[in-house]
């Protein structure tokens, strides 16, 4: 009976063990880090007709590091801001990567762009926030679970801030909690400040965070002979605890 009841923690043992060796191996080969964008809403609007997009910057430092691979904006929108239905959560109208610093929202459209973002599904990887009733087959702007970006826009801040469905266009939303990645073309890296801007329709208090992926170079991968050191120690401690409780 006792051999029996102590089965079940000789394996608990040894899975830890084995998750152990995965975490070392991971951080002795770390290829990511992420850091939090700070956003600070410009002055004024910008859009089409009618326009009411509010334009939120963010600074991302200089990295000597790695490369930036990916941006991901995630909604943090309280639940009874904006609208509900299809268009729940921040609604964003646009993304844009440029050197140029701009204070006024006006200016976000003529500022040069650096042409990283692929806005097919292939570089825009959206998970869909969920919809406040009464709700919609998909969220504004996406079809099948992406963003569709012949409605949406993305590289232009042009979104007509209505819920008219003869008149809305130029934007997706993301839902309560949704989040998009996008993932850079080609990694890049950046010797000055770069500015990435967010367009959100219909400045109405919806809300989103953002961070940058940064892709580092993999350090040496670890020896096997260290690898092997761990299973063992994992077998011989399995064993020991299975005789010392057997
Ligand atoms: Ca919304
Ligand atoms: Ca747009
Ligand atoms: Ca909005």
């Amino acid at each position: 009976m006792k051999q029996l009841s102590s089965l079940p923690s000789v394996k608990f043992l040894t899975s830890s063990i084995a998750t152990l060796a995965i975490s070392l191996i991971s951080s002795q080969s770390a290829t990511a880090a992420t850091i939090a964008l700070g956003f600070t809403k410009l002055t004024g609007v910008t859009g089409g007709s009618p326009a009411n997009t509010a334009v939120l910057r963010a600074e991302i430092p200089a990295i000597s590091f790695g490369k930036i691979a990916s941006i991901v904006i995630k909604d943090i929108s309280d639940s009874n801001a904006g609208s509900p239905g299809n268009v729940t959560g921040f609604d964003l109208d646009a993304i844009k990567l440029s050197y140029n610093a701009v204070d006024n929202a006006a200016d976000v459209n003529t500022i040069s762009a650096l042409d990283l973002f692929d806005f097919s599904p292939t570089g825009t990887v959206l998970t869909p926030g969920s919809q406040r009733p009464p709700a919609s087959s998909a969220l504004f702007g996406t079809t099948g679970g992406n963003v569709n970006n012949a409605v949406a826009t993305l590289g232009n801040f042009d979104a007509n801030s209505t819920t008219d469905p003869t008149k809305i266009f130029g934007f997706f939303s993301l839902g309560n909690n949704g989040q998009v990645a996008f993932k850079l073309k080609s990694p890049i890296t950046t010797n000055s400040p770069l500015y990435i801007y967010l367009g959100e329709v219909g400045d109405n208090g919806e809300l989103a965070t953002g961070e940058i992926i940064v892709s580092q170079p993999a350090p040496p991968v670890p020896e096997p002979s260290s690898l092997a050191v761990l299973s063992l120690a994992g077998i011989y401690l399995a064993v020991r605890y299975r005789r010392k409780n057997g």
